[in-house]
């Protein structure tokens, strides 16, 4: 490229977007050896807000880079919100070691981001969000799309993001992208720290050309730590342990994140203590394994949380112990319960007043062993833990068979798949009524198989992750398993699946409402309102007409990608090994029953019922709740 002869020694005159672009493209992210790019790619969507900044870099560095310049794919997306989650799904397979860019226009293109920030926050998950923003210099005020605040001048939209990123900047001039950009990718790659992060770029400012240094683009390697666990701190968790009689391990997401499943086992073989489950971290431990119990709290299985019942030692390993895991704080009932809990942010070590050790989950748990010596829970305990998992084993097997009714239950699917999917396969879900039924049911062996986003638990994660997941593990089938209702929230992103020739697997399962919101609305006393999609019946008023004549396979169709629509697991059998066969993304619209049955379980979930009502279904609903809720506690 062509340097102005005004240019000082040891710079380079580029846009701050061309600057951004070419920093971006030089980080590396490095543990236990392994180094990779840190940022591997951008998914945006342009707008007048960056399409001659961000836009114009990215072609730049496409089409005729600097010499030494790595090379920045752009991916384009369809949605804003939806990349966020390509992206998220992306950092996830990776074990949060690479995070993508996204780059969206200002107002709405950047507003869309916020739910995808919110969910990279909530699940700590890194990404990296570029939203524009209105002129740094305000000589064009309002630019079309700006927020005009009359009291603050340099507020915009996208001070939304603040709340929902753990670091938020926006660089006004030039020269501030440096600290920034450094800062940023500090917190992308800290285990304790990492979420969205953002960095709001003003329009006129991204175009904008600076001499910078040279230096700033040199490649740099992000060492993501492992902490290790203070002597002090571990010889407390040892005493606790000792002395537990039925202590249980609950593993979470950080677990996974951390590669902890080799350390997990053999935590477990050597003290005999069983191992739960949260969402996020079902699979650090293989299901195959003696002591893997599942499934903990409100959606879990009851030999966990019969176990989570009696416990007197919880031994928390990178798990934010949400409600669903606590089962609103209802899952632990011995008087005496105590937590010790290894984490590597402070925040969640110290829940539930614990015995807190801060660190990697990996290092921390090999450490604990060595730590225990021969140490051993009761071998009753351990005996137990399994006569429970294979009572629940015998309790569900139905769950798995064809019941007495016109369509299949989605448990019969998901028994389908989970004996048909590869170890090394990837489920996704996030919301509706397959959370629950997941968690309590699968059988994950491996730490990648099961992709379950329940931190933010986002209708319309499912089909964009799906991308992010397949494009970081190529290897992996990954299928995608999507709720009409989450469905019809973002279908768009097969349009992106179908443009990068993305192979990925489709299971919809049509049942024609909120199977999850009507249940709780039945068991809540709100009678399934609202909750099924019907036409507006002319007679009642009411949305309880006839079913909507939207034909899904038609809609996915329309996308260019092929469909097979079954009503029966054994046709989904076949179905889904045409899908594997097929070198191409494919759809199979399973159609199930609306009311289940759902996996039987005995756990509870604060949802609050309305203290006074005319409705004699909501009275009788907010005495049962009544009763649920007395054994809710504060752990201290
Ligand atoms: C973006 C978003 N909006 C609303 C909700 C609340 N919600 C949770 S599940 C659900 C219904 C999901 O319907 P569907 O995808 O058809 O799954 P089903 O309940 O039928 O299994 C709703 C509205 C949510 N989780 N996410
Ligand atoms: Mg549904």
């Amino acid at each position: 490229m062509s340097v102005p002869s005004s240019t000082p020694a040891g710079t380079v005159r580029l846009t701050v977007a061309q600057a951004l672009v070419r920093f971006l493209a030089a980080q590396f992210a490095e543990r236990d050896g392994v180094r990779d790019r840190l940022i591997p790619g951008t998914f945006g969507i342009f707008g007048h807000g960056n399409v001659a900044g961000v836009g114009q870099a990215l072609l730049q560095n496409a089409t005729d880079p600097a010499d030494g310049e790595n090379p920045m794919p752009y991916y384009q997306a369809r949605n804003e919100q939806n990349m966020v989650h390509t992206a998220v799904a992306y950092a996830r397979t990776t074990n949060r070691l690479q995070a993508f860019a996204c780059a969206a226009s200002i107002g709405p293109g950047s507003t869309n981001m916020i739910t995808g920030a919110a969910l990279a926050t909530v699940d700590r998950i890194p990404v990296l969000l570029l939203p524009s923003d209105i002129f740094a210099t305000r000589t064009v005020d309002p630019v079309l799309q700006q927020l005009e605040d009359e009291t603050a001048g340099d507020v915009s939209v996208n001070d939304a993001f603040r709340p929902v990123s753990r670091y938020f900047d926006r660089i006004s001039r030039p020269e501030q992208l440096i600290p920034a950009a450094l800062q940023a990718m500090r917190v992308l790659t800290d285990p304790a720290e990492t979420g969205a992060v953002t960095l709001s770029l003003p329009q006129d400012v991204q175009a904008e050309a600076f001499d910078w240094p040279l230096e700033f683009f040199r490649e740099r390697t992000w060492h993501v730590a492992r902490p290790v666990p203070e002597p002090a701190a571990l010889e407390r968790a040892v005493t606790a342990i000792r002395a537990a009689r039925r202590p249980v391990l609950i593993a979470g997401g950080g677990a996974i994140y951390s590669e902890a499943s080799e350390a997990l086992a053999a935590f477990a073989d050597a003290t005999g203590i069983p191992v739960l489950d949260t969402q996020a971290g079902k699979g650090a431990l293989s299901a195959d394994h003696p002591l893997a119990i599942g499934g903990v709290g409100s959606t879990g299985n009851n030999a966990a949380n019969e176990l989570a019942a009696e416990a007197d030692v919880i031994i928390g390993v990178g798990t934010r112990y949400t409600d669903f895991t606590t089962a609103s704080h209802t899952a632990f009932r011995n008087p005496e319960a105590h937590f010790v809990n290894l984490n590597v942010k402070a925040f969640d070590a110290a829940k539930h007043s614990a015995t807190m050790v801060v660190t990697d989950a990996r290092t921390g748990l090999d450490a604990l062993r060595a730590a225990l010596g021969d140490h051993r829970a009761p071998a009753e305990h351990g005996e137990r833990a399994q006569q429970l998992r294979a009572q629940w084993e015998e309790l569900v097997e139905p769950c798995f068979q064809p019941y007495d009714q016109e369509l299949p239950a989605q448990t019969e699917i998901f028994g389908a798949l989970n004996d048909m999917m590869g170890d090394e396969d990837i489920v996704i879900n996030a919301a509706g009524s397959m959370p629950g039924d997941l968690q309590a049911l699968w059988k994950a062996r491996s730490p990648i198989q099961y992709h379950l986003e329940y931190g933010y638990s986002c209708m319309g994660y499912e089909l964009p992750a799906s991308l992010g997941a397949k494009m970081a593990s190529p290897t992996s089938e990954v299928v995608a398993i999507i709720g009409d209702g989450t469905f019809q929230m973002a279908p768009q992103e097969i349009a992106t699946i179908v443009a990068e020739r993305v192979k990925v697997i489709l299971v919809i399962l049509q049942n024609h409402g909120w199977s999850s919101i009507g249940s709780l609305s039945e068991s809540h006393g709100s009678q399934r309102f609202g909750t099924k999609y019907r036409m507006r019946n002319e007679e009642t008023g009411m949305l309880d007409g006839d079913k909507l004549p939207f034909d899904i396979p038609a809609n996915i169709r329309s996308y260019g990608l092929e469909v097979q629509e079954v009503s029966d697991t054994a046709a989904f059998r076949e179905a889904y090994r045409r899908a594997e066969a097929s070198s191409e993304a494919t759809a199979i619209v399973v159609n199930t029953n609306l009311y289940g049955p759902n996996p039987p379980g005995n756990s509870w979930w604060d949802v609050p019922v309305s203290q006074v009502s005319r409705l004699e279904s909501t009275q009788q609903a907010s005495t049962a709740y009544e009763a649920e809720k007395a054994p809710q506690r504060h752990y201290l």
